[in-house]
């Protein structure tokens, strides 16, 4: 029978296991990627390995996300990242030059290769055609060791495109489109793979759009085939000589499919506060804005930043707004300014800043009190952009231009002409801040900032578990809620025993002192959950630094993917409830025991009897036989230590 891309490059990686669906297969990784925010924790890990160079084909770290130097910490993280990667042999990208994901698909990306990043966005290179995935720093740090990476095979979900967008309508919406038929944990357990005659009408930055902004639907990663249009993109970067073709054979068949009608759409947007809360742009047009912002990932290309300049060329800026561009890259950054478009934003009002994450993450760019934020950005969980009680919608680059113009959501098409846009054969490449990997050379330093602590110990799994369920939270609880960002907080990324103590901050502030006051009574933290529990970024931190305070057990309806991996990672034990309404008879701050946890699973049982004040509840346990062996051992480093 005949592959789809995902299985022709899930076959050519394969290192161990069968390629059926549930059954856990080991894939070899050629090249990893890392951010700043991920990336300070990812080579402590690392270090703590032990191993004197990167192994994959290629390793690049990023800055990009902590840009903001407040006080010393951020500054000395990005120069710890640079020493860590002249040390180890990693290609390193200073702050200010992009986005990790645009940069890799600008200057890095091939076709057919596998790259795992310590940022849930990774699957942007899909867009490429590569198998993209994003995971916990440790599973990147193991990858750049040159392990092995583990994940369960997931389903192939086929998403078959015909006709071509209409004017004013964009990469942006087709996203849009499928997360409101889907909802953000509709993909999990899937590779959304895009395939039909409507690929073709798409270039590589809509296609890293699409596979981008599919992290929001849960999914392990999206993938485009690799075509003429992708060869061009690489010709356009001078890297034509990486192109390979990869097509789904004409017999493939996938696990679901999904028809979508480019020609059938319109502009769309999220509202406030889940990517998933989609409505047509008609719905909700004349609410006021008072910020607009174009950037991130999944929104920054030299196309978008075209498209919206070129309207510029004819209207002008609400003087109610603040219009705001945050460049995806340098390159982005000199050919906008090389093609005169540079000159049009900042006329039109535009602030323009530093290629990076910036307020996507709540590094700036708070919104005010009240005032609704138009952001071209993938994200839109509560908070998540500094101001509590935000209005953060999320849409394209068109519906964010035509919406600063008037002050008010806006529908693009009331704009008129459409902008043309041809993406040139040539760019400036605009990566001559890259460093190139150093020669091996033990004299190199690695410069360590006070803020940076050690990495923690964790003790083994004991037999009896006995602890309390300190917290019962609700379904789709993303990692922001469990371990938020933003400027006060990202900075704290190396050092957990200080992150800790905002760990469930939005949630309950005081989570970190019932924490500690709970393990002095010998009580250890169960958390409750409900459905998708973990959704959202790939921080390890929002494992980590519970598992610091000493939570050991999450006991939920179902988990995301990368939380759950990462949980597994810190030795905390993922169980899942046998019956959903037993969440219902759970309460928070009950007394809980676990009799005989390590055992069972060790001994590869299914399920395990929890005792909550008396009562008994049956838990799932849906893990692998490596799995069980890491969660005894308390975590991933104790297992490959004693391994
Ligand atoms: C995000 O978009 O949430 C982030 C910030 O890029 C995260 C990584 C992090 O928390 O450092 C992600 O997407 O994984
Ligand atoms: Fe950065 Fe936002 Fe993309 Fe995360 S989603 S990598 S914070 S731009």
């Amino acid at each position: 029978m005949g592959k789809t891309v995902a299985e022709k490059i899930l076959a050519d990686h394969l290192v161990e296991g069968e390629m059926k669906q549930g059954e856990e297969i080991a894939l070899r990784i050629d090249q990893t990627l890392t951010q700043d925010a991920t990336g300070t924790m990812a080579y402590l890990e690392f270090e703590a390995i032990g191993i004197p160079r990167v192994k994959t084909e290629l390793s690049v770290c990023y800055v990009d996300h902590n840009l903001v130097q407040s006080d010393f910490k951020n500054a000395d993280d990005h120069r710890f990242l640079q020493s860590i990667a002249r040390k180890f042999g990693l290609y390193f990208s200073p702050p200010g030059n992009g986005i990790s994901h645009q940069v890799h698909l600008e200057r890095f990306g091939v076709p057919g290769k596998t790259l795992l990043g310590s940022d849930s966005h990774t699957p942007t290179g899909g867009g490429l055609g590569m198998l993209a995935i994003g995971a916990g720093g440790l599973d990147v740090a193991m990858a750049m060791a040159g392990k092995p990476f583990y994940l369960i095979m997931p389903e192939i979900y086929g998403i078959k495109l015909s006709g071509k967008l209409p004017p004013w309508v964009s990469a942006r919406d087709v996203l849009l489109e499928v997360l409101r038929r889907l909802s953000v944990k509709g993909g999990v357990g899937y590779i959304m793979e895009y395939f039909g005659p409507g690929v073709a009408e798409l270039s590589v930055t809509d296609r890293a759009t699409i596979t981008n902004f599919g992290a929001e639907l849960g999914a392990t990663t999206s993938v485009f085939p690799s075509d003429e249009n992708t060869r061009q993109f690489l010709a356009s970067q001078g890297r034509e000589e990486q192109w390979r073709e990869l097509v789904a054979d004409d017999d493939a068949s996938y696990d679901q499919v999904m028809e979508l009608d480019l020609s059938s759409l319109e502009p769309l947007i999220a509202c406030p506060s889940s990517p998933d809360n989609v409505v047509k742009v008609s719905e909700v047009a004349g609410k006021p804005v008072t910020q607009v912002l174009v950037g991130s990932c999944t929104n920054s290309s030299i196309r978008d930043l075209t498209v919206v300049a070129k309207t510029l060329e004819k209207h002008e800026i609400s003087k109610d707004v603040s219009f705001e561009i945050n460049p995806g890259s340098r390159q982005v950054l000199e050919n906008i300014t090389a093609r005169g478009d540079l000159l049009t934003l900042i006329h039109a009002g535009a602030r323009v800043h530093q290629a990076g994450c910036l307020g996507c993450i709540g590094m700036g760019q708070a919104p005010s009190t009240d005032g609704i934020s138009l952001r071209t950005f993938p994200r839109n969980f509560p908070g998540r952009s500094g101001t509590a009680g935000d209005k953060v919608y999320l849409c394209s680059p068109e519906v964010a231009v035509a919406s600063a113009i008037r002050g008010v959501i806006t529908d693009p098409r009331e704009l008129g002409e459409y902008p043309e846009f041809t993406m040139p054969d040539n760019v400036l490449p605009g990566d001559a801040r890259i460093e190139k990997p150093w020669p091996e050379d033990s004299r190199i330093e690695i410069i360590r900032g006070p803020n940076i602590a050690p990495f923690p110990d964790f003790e083994p799994l004991p037999e009896t578990w006995q602890g309390r369920v300190m917290l019962k939270v609700a379904d789709n609880i993303t990692t922001d809620h469990i371990m938020p960002a933003g400027a006060k907080i990202l900075p704290l990324r190396s050092n957990i025993p200080a992150i800790s103590e905002f760990v469930f901050n939005q949630i309950d502030h005081n989570f970190p002192l019932q924490m500690k006051e709970a393990v002095l009574e010998g009580y250890f933290g169960l958390i409750v959950g409900g459905e998708n529990y973990g959704q959202g970024s790939s921080r390890e931190h929002a494992a980590l630094a519970p598992r610091y305070l000493g939570v050991q057990v999450k006991l939920v309806k179902s988990f995301a993917r990368i939380h759950k991996a990462n949980l597994i990672n810190f030795g905390i034990v993922p169980l899942t409830f046998a019956d959903p309404e037993d969440y219902d008879r759970i309460e928070q701050g009950r007394d809980v025991v676990i009799p005989g946890l390590r055992t069972t699973l060790l001994d590869g049982g299914a399920s395990v009897q929890v005792e909550v004040d008396g009562q008994q509840f049956t838990a799932l346990i849906d893990l692998s036989r490596r799995h069980r062996a890491i969660l005894a051992a308390g975590g991933l480093l104790n297992w490959a230590r004693n391994a």
